[in-house]
């Protein structure tokens, strides 16, 4: 069926500045303001009462977890705010009474709306009923539940083969929801489960299964408190893991010490005031990091290779800098690692990391007589060509320090969305597991697919080749959370059918395939009763422990349902009873999917009983030192490359990040507090020195543009902000930068784009804007 009806549909939304004004970056993070942001956005959203009950839930052994990020909670959680300003507003954003109804839809065509920003669409409030835009309309409007899962029965019969289907997953989604999901995926026959971690840490799941056995963290958060020295590589845990912060304020009330390693000098990091705390609230603050290394944009390689050397070489003298006895036992490559690190050029690792020497010194004179060493990191870390290799030059430390599985010592990847980790482990992923497939043939009763199946970036060249035809997500914003977003429209428009299931209204509900639905569900703030008995779901955080979510609020609208129960129906609509699974007892009793989950995902026990109260820890065979399933039976020191860029004389090198009003794609509002930006979004982060030599003043309006195999990508509209950050280095928000970013660009092995590596130009417009004063 050729789409030859085309919508004229804007891909990016309006291009409008929206009156920016410029502050002081705040030094320290959180404080007093922190809590009153938080409440000032819940209470607009959400209303008093409806959010001060919430709020006193989240993150509670009886209530639910955070929608918000995956950082753990403590065993002795504070009674009264077990949450962050962040958290509060991801609360607030789902919890909200705006609703984008029918009503909406009927005045709005999708190509009107997609003239707006994301911001102003995600104002719209939360969907509330199942909505259907067909073929040739330009209007979604009402649909039943049964008829929506007859549409979408009726088209994947009609795919000629199960691999023209994908099901992309977001990390929001429960255990119950995600294996039930993947199952359905596998039962229909195919792997095709691109995820949203295929571009975030799927570069730290490669590099510590390559070189430890296992693709998660071995920290636990108490591993935190106790260890000598923390790092804190590529990541901004003020903004994103704010909660981290009350743990690394423990570590230096132990006496620990923090290594931040970011070409930004991220608040929080510098300065942290704790809101738990009265003197949070009063003032004070800590000094977090004790040593900020601002690392030119993807040369943390060179850096670190730049520390080992100089730790080799003092071990060369006294044998007692390495852990020798830890090396001899648990691991292999030590040999060719000391080889090969002793032939760099100092002068050359120190040129291209672009740091003090002064201040490598100070790196190693800590973390030379340390033994409790932790690595945190994230996407600073993974987003690049050579994200696997960043991750396993860190590892490397670790394993010649023999800082893992003792206390205060290991991995700590600092995972993003609020359940990704654990929708891995039910089995949401491309790749083939022999061992599962087993188990789902035992205890299922079914013939799971055996041929590997698509990532993200392969699910956009599929779509856009016409390869694959019916695309569902569960959760997710995929057309901007994806490179390159030009190229992901025309992917997602080349499609018959997509399908979401969502709770608010985003960019991907407006650029379709020819037919589009949209499955509203419940957020995990609300109640879920299924015929009188209320569910609750499990959910795995960031150090591998499940426990239970049970939200509080009552549903925004009586005809929204939850995850497993549509996906459960559309389970039980494809294949009309004719399956040995029962989907449908599952969809209506999350007991049971746990029973299953059990039997089929690795390490799931009991899981009903064990995810009570604080919970249950997935095994990790890195905390028992067991590297039984790598070459050798051990862990592994590896030989990583330098990465290689030429930068031309008058290009930069680009990461996309996130401002502090911000939830990936969701945009709460239009400040960066802590980077001092005000009411705007489209800006760049540049060295003044930089701007002096391009002749660029403060507010000038520049476009951005990239090359990559000969093809141009342009952003338009950004305004320039002289800000302390290396030169040849800039920054900008995502996702509208991310048009510039190549989808056939990624790291290596693991497929994750190179958002915070990204070669571009900046061009200079006549226009310049005013501040608001
Ligand atoms: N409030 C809030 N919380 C969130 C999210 C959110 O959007 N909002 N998103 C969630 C998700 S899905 C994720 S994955 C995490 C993301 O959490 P982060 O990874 O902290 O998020 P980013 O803004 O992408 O920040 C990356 C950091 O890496 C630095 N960086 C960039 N390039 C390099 C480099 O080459 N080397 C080094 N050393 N540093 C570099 C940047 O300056 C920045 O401080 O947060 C999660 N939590
Ligand atoms: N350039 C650039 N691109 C990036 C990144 C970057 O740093 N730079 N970061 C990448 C990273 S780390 C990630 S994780 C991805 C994020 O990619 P995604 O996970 O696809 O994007 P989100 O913005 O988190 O998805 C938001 C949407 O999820 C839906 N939603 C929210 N809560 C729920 C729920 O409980 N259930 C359901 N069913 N739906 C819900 C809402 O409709 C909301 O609009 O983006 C990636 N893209
Ligand atoms: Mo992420």
């Amino acid at each position: 069926m050729a789409n030859d009806f085309k919508r004229n549909v804007s891909i990016t939304g309006i291009e409008e500045f929206t009156n920016i004004r410029l502050g002081e970056p705040v030094r320290d993070a959180a404080g007093m303001l922190g809590v009153k942001e938080a409440l000032k956005h819940g209470f607009k959203e959400m209303g008093v009462l409806r959010s001060m009950g919430a709020l006193l839930k989240m993150n509670q052994k009886d209530g639910f977890d955070c929608p918000s990020c995956a950082w753990p909670d403590p065993e002795n959680r504070s009674l009264v705010a077990e949450y962050c300003e962040n958290g509060a507003k991801a609360l607030a954003d789902e919890a909200t009474t705006a609703k984008a109804d029918a009503g909406l839809f009927k005045k709005w065509t999708v190509e009107e709306l997609s003239q707006l920003s994301d911001y102003e669409l995600n104002k719209f409030g939360r969907l509330i009923e199942p909505l259907v835009l067909r073929p040739n309309s330009v209007h979604y409007e009402p649909i039943t539940w049964t008829e929506a899962y007859g549409l979408i029965a009726k088209h994947l019969e009609r795919l000629e083969h199960p691999d023209e289907a994908i099901f992309y997953t977001s990390g929001r989604s429960s255990n119950e929801a995600a294996f039930l999901y993947g199952m359905f995926a596998r039962a229909f026959g195919t792997n095709n489960m691109p995820d949203c971690s295929n571009m975030c840490h799927e570069s730290s799941g490669v590099a510590l299964g390559e070189t430890l056995g296992i693709g998660k963290g071995s920290t636990v958060l108490e591993d935190l408190y106790e260890a000598e020295v923390i790092i804190i590589a590529g990541q901004n845990p003020g903004t994103n893991h704010p909660r981290m912060m009350s743990a690394l304020e423990k570590c230096k009330n132990n006496g620990g010490k923090i290594i931040s390693i970011n070409p930004l000098e991220e608040s929080g990091l510098v300065n942290f005031k704790n809101p738990q705390h009265l003197s949070g609230t009063l003032g004070g603050g800590v000094q977090m990091a004790d040593l900020h290394l601002p690392v030119n944009i993807n040369q943390d390689i060179p850096l670190m290779k730049l520390i080992l050397k100089k730790l080799a070489t003092l071990d060369s003298i006294d044998h007692k800098v390495f852990d020798h006895a830890f090396i001899e036992k648990y691991t292999a490559g030590y040999d060719a690692f000391l080889e090969g690190i002793m032939q760099y050029d100092e002068a050359d690792l120190l040129a291209r990391a672009g740091v003090k020497e002064s201040d490598v010194n100070k790196a190693v004179a800590m973390l030379r007589n340390s033994e409790r060493i932790i690595v945190c990191w994230a996407m600073g870390l993974t987003q690049h060509k050579n994200g696997v290799e960043n991750i396993r030059e860190f590892v490397n430390l670790l394993l010649l320090k023999g800082a893992l599985g003792k206390p205060g010592a290991g991995t700590c990847p600092v995972r993003g969305h609020s359940n990704v980790q654990g929708d891995r482990s039910v089995g949401i992923q491309h790749f083939v597991d022999e061992a599962m497939n087993a188990r789902i043939k035992e205890f299922m009763h079914f013939d799971p697919p055996t041929k590997k199946g698509l990532d993200v970036v392969e699910s956009m060249e599929a779509m856009h080749d016409g390869k694959a035809k019916a695309f569902f997500c569960l959760g997710g914003n995929f057309l901007m959370a994806a490179s390159d977003t030009n190229y992901t429209a025309e992917a997602i428009q080349n499609c018959e059918l997509s399908v979401q299931i969502s709770t608010k209204l985003n960019r991907t509900h407006l650029v379709t395939g020819n037919t589009a639905l949209i499955l509203p569900t419940l957020g995990r703030s609300e109640k879920d009763n299924m015929k009188g008995k209320q569910q609750y779901f499990t959910v795995e955080n960031s150090m591998g422990k499940v426990s239970q979510s049970k939200g509080i609020l009552k549903p925004v609208s009586g005809n929204v349902k939850s995850e497993p129960l549509i996906i459960a129906e559309i389970a039980d609509s494809y294949f009309k009873g004719n399956h040995p699974v029962n989907w449908k007892a599952m969809g209506e009793d999350y007991g049971i999917i746990r029973e299953y989950i059990d039997l089929v995902a690795k390490g799931f026990n009991d899981t009903s009983k064990r995810s009570e109260g604080h919970g249950y820890y997935l095994p990790n065979n890195v905390r028992n030192l067991d590297f039984s399933m790598l070459p050798e039976g051990r862990a592994q020191i590896t030989v990583n490359k330098l990465p290689q860029h030429t930068l031309a004389e008058d290009e930069f090198m680009l990461m996309t990040i996130r401002s502090h009003d911000q939830f990936n794609t969701t945009i709460y509002g239009l400040n960066d507090r802590y980077r001092g930006v005000y009411n705007e979004r489209r800006i760049v982060f540049m060295n003044q020195k930089d701007m002096d030599k391009l002749g660029l003043q403060k507010l000038d309006v520049v476009d951005i543009t990239s090359e990559y195999d000969g093809i141009l990508r342009k952003a338009n509209k950004f305004l320039m902000i002289p800000y302390n950050i290396p030169k040849g280095n800039i920054a900008s928000y995502f996702p509208e930068t991310n048009i510039l970013v190549p989808y056939n660009h990624f790291a290596e092995r693991s497929q994750t784009p190179i958002s915070k590596s990204v070669r571009v130009k900046i061009h200079k417009q006549i226009k310049k804007v005013d501040e608001v004063v």
